[in-house]
């Protein structure tokens, strides 16, 4: 008996804590009530420490392009082995608040770093681990931006320009094209419209799995 790794994407504004929110409700609805909620980078005291340097900084020291992609594979393994692995073994079902679709979307399209150095790392560390449904909340960045923007002080990543969003958006789509466990999501309707259109991708997804409760 184990459980199913659920994970929420998109750029920011784009509404993945409305979602999750969401997710969860229709998960309860189908008697499934046993979750663990993660965010990455995150989710672990070393992993939530990676994460405050990748957001914020730290003391003025130029974080490359390179260490942020290295910090956040070191996040992503420590909560993986220490968090979701035991919780879906234990049989609870986890929502990701990202996971590494965000790696290929940011580093690989919006830093533009190496496609074949980032499928390298991924692999080796890894491996052939991967969320069993992902919710892709597509929005075009000014909205996105505009939403996430109005609740003030923006961090290291949020500091960048409209083509950087672009391209990550631009990625995301790709990405999702290729891989049947990825739905797209029109974010830029309305939070109703939202909720109404992963309640039907999640409930059809949920008729088509074998759960043992
Ligand atoms: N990052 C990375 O580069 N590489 C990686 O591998 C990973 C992450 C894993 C994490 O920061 C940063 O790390 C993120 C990517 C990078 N940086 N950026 N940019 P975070 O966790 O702090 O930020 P976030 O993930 O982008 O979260 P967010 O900005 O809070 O986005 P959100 O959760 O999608 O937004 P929200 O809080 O649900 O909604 C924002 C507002 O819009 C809120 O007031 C809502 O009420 C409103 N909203 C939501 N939906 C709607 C609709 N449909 N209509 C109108 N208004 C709406």
């Amino acid at each position: 008996m184990t459980g199913k790794f659920i994970v929420i994407e998109g750029l920011e504004g784009a509404g993945k804590t409305t979602a999750i929110r969401t997710v969860a409700t229709i998960l309860n609805q189908n008697n499934i009530c046993d979750l663990q909620f993660t965010r990455e980078p995150g989710g672990t005291p070393i992993a939530e420490a990676l994460r405050n340097i990748i957001k914020n900084g730290l003391d003025h020291e130029p974080l490359t392009d390179k260490a942020e992609l290295l910090m956040l594979y070191a996040a992503r393994i420590q909560l993986i082995d220490n968090v979701i692995k035991p919780a879906l073994k234990a049989g609870r079902w986890v929502i990701g608040d990202r996971h590494d679709l965000s790696t290929q979307a940011y580093q690989g399209g919006g830093r533009q770093l190496d496609k074949v150095f980032i499928e390298t790392l991924k692999t080796q560390v890894l491996g052939d681990f991967k969320p069993d449904l992902t919710l892709y909340l597509d929005v075009e960045p000014q909205i996105g931006l505009m939403r996430a923007r109005s609740r003030g002080e923006l961090d290291r990543i949020e500091q960048q320009s409209l083509p950087f969003f672009e391209r990550i958006r631009d990625r995301y789509l790709a990405l999702a094209q290729q891989d049947s466990t990825i739905a797209v999501i029109d974010a830029t309707k309305s939070i109703d419209d939202v909720t109404m259109q992963i309640q039907t991708i999640l409930t059809s997804w949920l008729a088509t799995q074998v759960i043992t409760l």
